[in-house]
């Protein structure tokens, strides 16, 4: 069957111009005027983009005692709804299990997905077993980022070593490592502080991680991925400190790339404040909101260039989850939802009032990560031989976002009551029309893992470090003699 999106405007990373587009076989076969096929999608009036990559969601992930509360079939459903097409998500083996083993558990629970997903391995600990499995995670399995937690202390948390040790690895098999930057021993020190004096509310988990302990670890990781060789990939950039490390690593040549949350951009830390004690823990994410100068920092660094992706870290748990942390904040699973939202509020808050450009909106929901995790073109593109993975977003549809009306498995939503325009009209998936009309159209099961080779740039990075760093030793003519 050939399908044509009819009568639309496409939209890419870099152009904007009136189009049909044709898909067959799941894939994009022409883009011209006038097209005919046999299914027509009237995308009069709407933009026809590519559909949205979220690279940071945590689905039915195994956390802080509980498991997250969307799993692959609410998760991808949520992703649909909101004009994303491919999710990655984390393997996270437990300490001293084998990636592998890890790998099976997600792969299994990934059956269930609606849209196509990969998944980032997490270096939860360190050993002989984890450098050997690497190689065969990359080589064998299509993964080519390794996630390390520079936070979560007694839990998920690698030291400098263990990180330095990873990322030279990784510069050896052309894979990315990711970082969660948060400076994990000053977290837990302050989180006992607050608690011994009482404080114990979800303001505190605010107070317990500063933008400055964020700014310490991504410079820490910066500098351990320069010695290492390697470019850097730093999920949840939420303040300033964060994004002048990154800016200046790029203004020096390193390959570093940040990734701000929609949450972050639109969501500030007066949330924690509010008198409701469930308003606030639903918001408890690590990093925590920030304020007005963070996120302005934010948003002109998704205009310069200097940060390249807008992703969510949809990690979903329910009030009652979040309510096992009364009288203790440090035990409220943190995370937050926004798969559905993303575009929507990135649309708004963004392209409506001309902080970036549509073209920048496509370049960060999707070209550029897709370019980073060396999928492109297959994903994030609207070219020919692309995946049809495809939203074509209506610009003057609007909605009231509520927890009534979304996928999300769970009772509320952090962005419940805002007014969000620009919504998915049709989300198509390889071709298969995936969301229309607040429908979902695709099965669990119809997403399939898209495999990831090893990034050219960093196996280049290396041998470029190899000759500029190749320790070479002095040849003297001779060893003075003692005693003179
Ligand atoms: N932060 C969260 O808020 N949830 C999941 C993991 C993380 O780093
Ligand atoms: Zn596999
Ligand atoms: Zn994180
Ligand atoms: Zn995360």
């Amino acid at each position: 069957m050939t399908t044509i999106i009819k009568n639309g405007t496409v939209v890419t990373a870099d152009l904007t111009y009136k189009a049909d587009v044709k898909i067959e076989g799941g894939r994009i076969v022409e883009i011209g005027p006038d097209l005919r096929g046999e299914e027509v999608l009237d995308a009069s009036g709407a933009y026809v983009m590519p559909g949205g990559i979220d690279p940071h969601v945590h689905l039915e992930m195994p956390f802080m005692g509980t498991y997250s509360a969307d799993d692959f079939d609410s998760g991808t459903r949520a992703a649909l709804s909101g004009g994303t097409t491919m999710v990655v998500d984390f393997c996270l083996p437990e300490p001293g299990q084998s990636l592998l083993d890890a790998l099976k558990r997600w792969d299994n629970k990934a059956t269930r997905a609606h849209c196509d997903y990969s998944f980032h391995m997490a270096i939860t600990w360190w050993g002989e077993q984890v450098f050997d499995e690497m190689k065969a995670v990359v080589r064998n399995h299509g993964i080519n980022t390794f996630k390390h937690f520079m936070a979560y202390k007694g839990a998920l948390m690698v030291n400098d070593d263990e990180m330095f040790a990873s990322f030279s690895r990784c510069a050896e098999l052309g894979a990315l490592p990711l970082v969660h930057a948060e400076n994990g021993d000053i977290v837990a020190a302050m989180q006992q502080k607050l608690m011994d004096a009482g404080n114990d509310g979800p303001e505190a988990h605010a107070y317990s991680r500063p933008a400055s302990v964020e700014g310490e670890a991504t410079n820490r990781a910066i500098i351990i991925a320069d010695t290492a060789g390697v470019p850097l990939y730093v999920v949840h950039t939420s303040c300033e400190q964060a994004h002048e490390a990154i800016r200046r690593a790029r203004q020096s040549g390193m390959r570093v790339y940040g990734e701000p949350l929609i949450q972050h951009l639109t969501l500030d830390e007066s949330e924690y404040a509010h008198p409701d004690w469930d308003h606030s823990a639903r918001r408890v994410m690590s990093p925590p909101f920030r304020d007005k100068r963070h996120q302005d920092s934010l948003w002109a660094g998704l205009a310069a260039g200097s940060l390249q992706v807008v992703a969510t870290d949809h990690c979903a748990f329910t009030t009652d989850q979040k309510r096992t942390g009364r009288g203790d904040f440090r035990k409220i699973p943190n995370g937050t939802g926004g798969l559905e939202d993303r575009l929507p509020m990135l649309w708004t808050h963004g392209v409506e009032t001309g902080r970036i450009t549509m073209n920048e909106f496509v370049a960060v929901t999707s070209t550029n990560i897709a370019k980073i995790l060396n999928i492109y073109p297959k994903k994030g593109a609207i070219l020919v031989g692309a995946d049809a993975d495809i939203v074509v977003l209506d610009p003057k549809a609007s909605k009231t976002i509520s927890a009534a009306t979304q996928q999300s498995a769970i009772d509320y939503n952090v962005f419940e009551g805002k007014h969000v325009t620009g919504l998915p009209r049709f989300t198509l998936s390889r071709g298969n029309v995936a969301y229309a009309n607040g429908e979902i159209r695709m099965k669990p099961g119809d997403g399939k893992f898209v495999s990831r080779p090893p990034f050219p740039a960093v196996s280049k990075a290396l041998s470029a470090w190899k000759e500029i760093t190749a320790p070479r030793k002095v040849e003297r003519s001779g060893i003075p003699a003692s005693g003179v």
